[in-house]
């Protein structure tokens, strides 16, 4: 459809003569007639320029999808932003402290991969993580929980906002970059247990110059390993524009003899296909890693000490989210193939505030952890160690616990 949504964030890119990736929310056209069965596949059209590739073929612009996927990836996205609203309220009435990075905006890249991926397959990040946790097996109350550094907490209350784990998401991790070549490892370990699943490392524009990057680069394509590197170019690391960071800011052709996608991170439909073609690429065909940047956007600040105009318009936010929100985006795909009404949709946004309510409330009820739970652990609920070495005095030795005598 013809919409102010075509603008091109990309015309802010310095590049001249170079093809820019497409980042409007909703150029993707029905390609054959919605069906009536909300189970029953029906494919769309991507926008020719949703992708640019390197030293690969890259994905079709035709992607099979049902109703009922994409009213989930919809009342995903709504919980998301929700959630991380209702974080913001929290924060700012000084109930959650600390550090707090939110992702409003960049909603697509957590849903849309979640929706490319299958359970098995491994995910770590950086901090910007809540949405992560939560489409990984975690809860909105378990997140908030753990914001408000209450007992509910994912982490019992003790990790805060950047430290979230599930069994199959790493977190949640407050060091920029180093979660790159902790997501290799995990990698590594899938293809040393011959497991049929890949690893989706996560990082930013900003972490993208560190060396320790470029070493897990080298190392996955060495061993051919299923990594996925994904760079959320946010456009922003802090207070620093992508444009001054890094000398070159196509970061998905940053992997030298890795091959590299770039993809429109606001449309969700570009952006499952991106994941669904990575995820091919390393478990199916066994091409080893791949690196994937979606092209997003933050609309607050970095963290909540960060009002996030001061190095960027308040334009330039107002036209991103105006012009190029990825919910309106699959808002409108949704209304106009006929798939629900805006009064459905509109009831989906009300049931994603209210679960975010109760969760609030829930949150809220629970107690903060006990003096005593200073000594115990921070695993998610059922992936404890049957015992750990030095946690106590009376507790010297994890080895012998494993060969079956007392642990002592
Ligand atoms: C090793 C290290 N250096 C610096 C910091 C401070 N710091 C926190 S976030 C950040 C910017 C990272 O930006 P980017 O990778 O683009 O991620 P985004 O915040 O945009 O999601 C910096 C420099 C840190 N946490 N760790
Ligand atoms: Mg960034």
């Amino acid at each position: 459809m013809a919409s102010l949504a075509r603008l091109r964030l990309s015309r802010t890119l310095p590049l001249r003569g170079v093809r820019t990736i497409q980042t409007s929310a909703d150029t993707t056209q029905l390609h054959t007639t919605a069906p009536t069965d909300p189970a029953e596949p029906f494919t769309v059209k991507l926008d020719a320029e949703s992708f640019r590739s390197y030293k690969c073929d890259g994905p079709e612009l035709e992607v099979e999808v049902t109703k009922n996927q994409l009213l989930t990836m919809y009342r995903q996205m709504q919980l998301m932003r929700r959630m991380e609203m209702a974080a913001d309220a929290l924060y700012k009435a000084k109930l959650i402290r600390g550090f707090c990075h939110l992702a409003i905006g960049q909603e697509a890249v957590s849903v849309g991969l979640e929706h490319g991926i299958v359970p098995n397959d491994r995910v770590i990040t950086a901090y910007r993580c809540h949405p992560f946790a939560v489409l990984r097996g975690g809860t909105v109350a378990g997140v908030l929980g753990e914001l408000l550094g209450r007992k509910s907490g994912m982490s019992n209350g003790k990790g805060g906002s950047m430290h979230i784990f599930t069994p199959s998401f790493f977190g949640g991790n407050g060091i920029v970059g180093a979660q790159v070549p902790v997501g290799a490892g995990v990698a590594f370990a899938q293809k040393y247990m011959g497991e049929q699943n890949a690893t989706f490392a996560l990082y930013g524009d900003g972490a993208s110059n560190q060396g320790q990057v470029f070493e897990a680069y080298n190392m996955a394509k060495l061993w051919n390993l299923p990594t996925i590197f994904v760079c959320e170019n946010n456009k922003y690391g802090m207070g620093t524009s992508a444009e001054r960071s890094s000398a070159n800011t196509e970061y998905f052709k940053r992997g030298d003899t890795i091959p590299g996608l770039q993809v429109n991170g606001m449309d969700i439909i570009a952006s499952l296909q991106a994941v669904r073609y990575a995820r091919n690429w390393a478990v199916n065909e066994q091409k080893g890693p791949l690196l994937l940047e979606f092209v997003t956007y933050r609309y607050g600040g970095h963290s909540m000490s960060d009002p996030g105009t001061t190095y960027r318009t308040r334009e330039e936010v107002q036209r991103m989210r105006s012009t190029q929100d990825p919910i309106r985006g699959l808002q409108r795909y949704i209304e106009e193939w006929g798939l629900a009404t805006e009064q459905e949709l509109k009831q989906l946004d009300k049931d994603a505030k209210a679960e975010v309510d109760a969760a609030v409330a829930e949150a809220k009820a629970s107690p903060e952890p006990d003096v005593a739970d200073l000594w115990t652990d921070i695993y998610f609920k059922g992936t404890e160690p049957p015992s750990m070495r030095g946690r106590e005095r009376e507790e010297v030795c994890f080895v012998s616990y494993i060969r079956g005598s007392s642990g002592n």
